[in-house]
């Protein structure tokens, strides 16, 4: 395709719209390198990256433990299916379980996956050991979740975007309301629910922190129904909260964690389902899997990611990072911020348009402007998640782009 540009970022844009599905709308940024907090466009033009692919690149762009450890292993081995044994998904299995406190995990490669193999997990354990009736069993959901884009995902999905037109969907899903116990414990009076899963602080819904106390109560109306608690971890997992997972802020252990994003370390697909022997073994040999689960190239990589994890203390940084962040952030005197909010690194600028009526996409185009990616997600709500890699030098740089950014954008 000939295309008549003197930019080589409009070349690559132009490229990217001729043939590719027209299923996403970037910002006009075209990145080319990417080093810790930091990413380069090709005009070798530097940006704090606020989104690490939300939240897969949470130990930083390109960690060099992670690099060897792909290298070294591609050199070996890569995939030999789960037709035959290999040498490192019994030392990933082990390790991953002990690192999370479960007795099992089942491998697989995407978050959706992930979620996807939470519930056939729920749905088994319902039938073959809570007794409900056959095909009558429900999983619940709550409003503004995101888990993934597949049928049984958009299933459950509140947002019309994300539904619209791919019916029919996927049955025995109910949806409650976030953050409401009252509608909780009227959902689990019905004694075909196998499962209840949720994200501890929703990511895409605008990273909602429900109120102290909802997730452990949510728990313990779960124990008393015997339903299962499944937590998406996926995007608020692994150090991004502040804890090594959002669910420890309550210490609340659910019955089946979803893993998923920065478990590859943001280079290689990795997700994991960890539960207990009860509910991982209702899966039997061929009744669940996937050619890439669980190979040796994503075993390596996910141990590096975790010893990352804890070696650099990602999680405590994270934590002190993020009081940072949000201080810097509620500080900034614009009409345009209405609240901030989050927990660790994973934060939020609700904006309210003001005079001009600006959308979170143009401050977000201003923001690439001054050198910071951030993505909107809706119109109003601007996320702040960068590498937990970042540095306290690095969070008042970025606070200092986004308040230079914001007093521009809301004069
Ligand atoms: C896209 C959103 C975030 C997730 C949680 C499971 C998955 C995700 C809590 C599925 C994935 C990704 C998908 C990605 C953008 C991003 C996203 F904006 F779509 F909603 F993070 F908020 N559970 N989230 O957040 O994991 O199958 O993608 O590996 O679709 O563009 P996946």
């Amino acid at each position: 395709m000939l295309i008549t540009t003197n930019s080589k970022a409009d070349y690559y844009i132009q490229l990217e719209d001729a043939y590719n599905a027209h299923n996403y709308h970037p910002l006009p940024v075209v990145i080319e390198r990417g080093e810790g907090v930091f990413v380069w466009d090709t005009d070798n033009k530097q940006y704090y990256d606020c989104l690490s692919a939300y939240s897969a690149v949470n130990q930083g762009h390109c960690h060099p433990r992670l690099i060897d450890a792909l290298t070294e292993q591609a050199k070996k081995l890569t995939l030999t299916s789960r037709a035959f044994h290999n040498n490192l998904l019994g030392e990933y299995a082990e390790f991953i379980c002990n690192y999370f406190g479960y007795d099992r995990v089942l491998p697989m490669n995407t978050g959706v996956e992930g979620g996807e193999t939470a519930i056939k997990l729920c749905r088994k354990w319902g039938y073959e050991i809570k007794g409900i009736e056959q095909n009558k069993a429900k999983i619940i959901f709550v409003e503004h979740n995101f888990w993934g884009r597949t049928l049984a995902a958009i299933s459950t999905s509140s947002d019309e975007g994300s539904y619209s037109n791919f019916g029919p969907f996927t049955p025995g899903f109910e949806i409650i309301p976030y953050n409401d116990l009252p509608a909780l414990e009227k959902a689990l009076r019905d004694k075909n629910i196998a499962g209840f899963m949720l994200e501890p602080i929703q990511g895409e819904a605008g990273v909602i922190v429900p109120d102290d106390g909802y997730l452990k109560a949510a728990y313990e109306l779960c124990k008393k129904n015997n339903v299962l608690l499944i937590a998406d971890e996926v995007q608020t997992g692994i150090g991004r909260t502040g804890k090594l997972l959002a669910c420890d802020y309550e210490s609340v252990k659910p019955d089946i964690l979803i893993l998923g994003k920065a478990l590859g370390g943001g280079v290689l697909p990795v997700s994991a389902v960890l539960s207990s022997h009860e509910v991982m073994l209702t899966i039997k040999p061929g009744q669940h899997g996937s050619t890439f689960g669980g190979n040796p190239l994503a075993c390596a990589v996910a141990m590096e990611a975790l010893k990352i994890i804890t070696d650099e203390k990602l999680s405590e940084n994270a934590f002190k990072m993020g009081q940072i962040f949000r201080s810097r952030l509620s500080a900034i005197d614009s009409p345009l911020i209405e609240t901030v909010r989050g927990k660790g690194l994973l934060n939020a600028a609700v904006i309210k348009p003001y005079g001009k009526g600006k959308t979170a996409y143009n401050i977000c185009l201003a923001l690439k402007d001054n050198g910071l990616l951030a993505k909107q997600t809706h119109d109003h709500i601007i996320r702040f998640a960068p590498p937990l890699v970042i540095n306290e030098d690095q969070v008042h740089a970025c606070c200092d782009i986004i308040e230079k950014t914001i007093k521009e954008e809301g004069c």
